[in-house]
């Protein structure tokens, strides 16, 4: 056996082929992205944002290479604001220059980028975006996004669908058809996060709501959950916290991000037959001038997750942390609650590295209770790289495994394996999404 313990125990065990084969031709169901339907872009002119990304200029945007980008240049010679007054192409150009042309691709992303390329059949050493870009465009959307979801094995893609965003809001007012690849999923971050400012919102959109959760404000504010969940139809209600989130009361009184929980976002999931994702660690904003890239990351309080749980043990909770110290306490907290539904391996913890450590911790610790991955992907053709890294690093933490329960005497079988990677890959949600249908 190879002294290699980060190939511990699995070595060259005529199970691990078994076990790979088997996962990497297992249909996903990719239950969180920021993907979009291109039925979202109907009818948008030329300049106008769109929703769906997808080709050569989003894919080198990506805020992954913002960060990255900017540890390469020399300091000082671009401020953020530059960078953002750049036209996307311009910005990509000096992405894959950067970190592309001028030193070999290495982090996560960048490699994720040439296996894009490769997959697509394309020449990951043009010194220019010049060919890629005639070749994207040239590609019928909805063609290509068959051939991105084959090539990626994603059966279905679940959205992020955000009312209080003021570029979707609008296409969903305007009507939008569905589209059976795409599920939808309700985003209300604001409603937690910056109650007051989402309070104005409401009240402005009609609702009659008061900061202090005075006079009628849960019942409205289940109002708009219900108006948004009968438009969109999601297979779940979502909602991202910072590493702060306190769930408990202020002495007696239940605090106001409690009333919010209990009376408004917990009871919709509740009498939708939804479960409720949260997504916990994210510290918006701390280089603003970033955008999008300026979000890090802090330690939250998984005791706040195991009260919720403990307090409405009626409710399925998706929960995915941010934060690599919290993965273990999280997993315990699972065995604790059976409502606690850890998912995926969320961006700063999507790496090769921690997905293998989290995925032998939850294996370890919950068995093939979990859902190990999601890709998160932002533009379309991520979803190649994604899930090929992910599919083979979950499938090795789980030949392992086998490994060590065919060493203790059991015996597994083709089923069993075919078995546990239908449910961690998809049956370990969709069986909790009332209604499914498989696209
Ligand atoms: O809150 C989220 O859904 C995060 O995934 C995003 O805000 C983040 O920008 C992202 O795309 C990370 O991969
Ligand atoms: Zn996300």
């Amino acid at each position: 056996m190879s002294s290699d313990t980060s190939r511990f125990p699995i070595g060259d065990h005529c199970i691990v082929e078994r076990v790979r084969t088997t996962f990497d031709i297992q249909p996903v169901v990719d239950m969180h992205t920021h993907l979009y339907a291109p039925a979202f872009d109907r009818g948008a002119e030329d300049g106008d944002e769109r929703l769906l990304l997808y080709g050569i200029d989003e894919l080198l945007a990506y805020h992954y290479f913002v960060d990255e980008v900017f540890r390469v240049l020399e300091p000082g010679s671009l401020t953020p604001a530059a960078f953002w007054a750049m036209p996307t192409p311009e910005r990509a150009d000096l992405v894959w220059r950067n970190l592309f042309v001028e030193r070999p691709p290495v982090s996560e992303a960048c490699v994720g980028l040439i296996d894009i390329l490769t997959s697509l059949g394309l020449d990951p050493a043009e010194p220019d975006l010049a060919g890629y870009r005639s070749w994207f465009a040239a590609r019928d959307i909805d063609t290509h996004i068959d051939e991105v979801m084959r090539l990626s094995g994603v059966e279905r893609i679940v959205m992020t669908n955000e009312p209080f965003s003021d570029l979707e809001r609008p296409r969903w007012e305007a009507g939008v058809d569905p589209d059976p690849r795409f599920a939808a999923v309700v985003r209300v971050d604001p409603i937690v996060e910056q109650w007051p400012s989402a309070c104005e919102r409401l009240a402005a959109w009609g609702y009659d709501v008061r900061e202090d959760l005075s006079g009628q404000t849960t019942a409205e504010v289940r109002r708009f959950l219900d108006e948004w969940i009968e438009r969109t139809s999601p297979v779940y209600l979502a909602c991202s916290l910072s590493p702060a989130f306190r769930y408990a009361s202020d002495g007696d009184a239940p605090s106001i991000v409690r009333r919010l929980f209990d009376e408004c976002l917990v009871r919709a999931a509740r009498e939708h037959g939804l479960m409720l994702a949260l997504m916990i660690g994210a510290k918006r904003a701390v280089h603003p001038e970033m955008r999008l890239a300026g979000d890090g990351l802090g330690r939250a309080d998984v005791d706040q997750v195991a009260a919720l749980a403990r307090t409405h043990q009626d409710v399925t909770f998706l929960i995915t942390m941010l934060s690599r110290e919290n993965q273990h306490e999280l997993c315990v907290a699972a065995r604790k609650f059976s409502n606690l539904l850890p998912f995926g391996c969320w961006w700063y913890v999507n790496t090769t590295s921690q997905i293998r450590e989290i995925t032998r911790t939850r294996l370890e610790l919950l068995g093939t209770s979990f859902i190990p991955q999601h890709s998160d992907a932002r533009v379309l053709e991520q979803l190649i790289y994604k899930w090929r890294q992910s599919r083979r690093l979950i499938a090795d933490c789980v030949a392992e495994r086998y490994v060590l329960t065919e060493a203790a005497g059991a015996r597994v079988t083709d089923a069993a394996i075919k078995a546990d990677a239908e449910r961690l890959l998809r049956g370990n949600f969709v069986e909790r999404v009332a209604g499914w249908t498989a696209g």
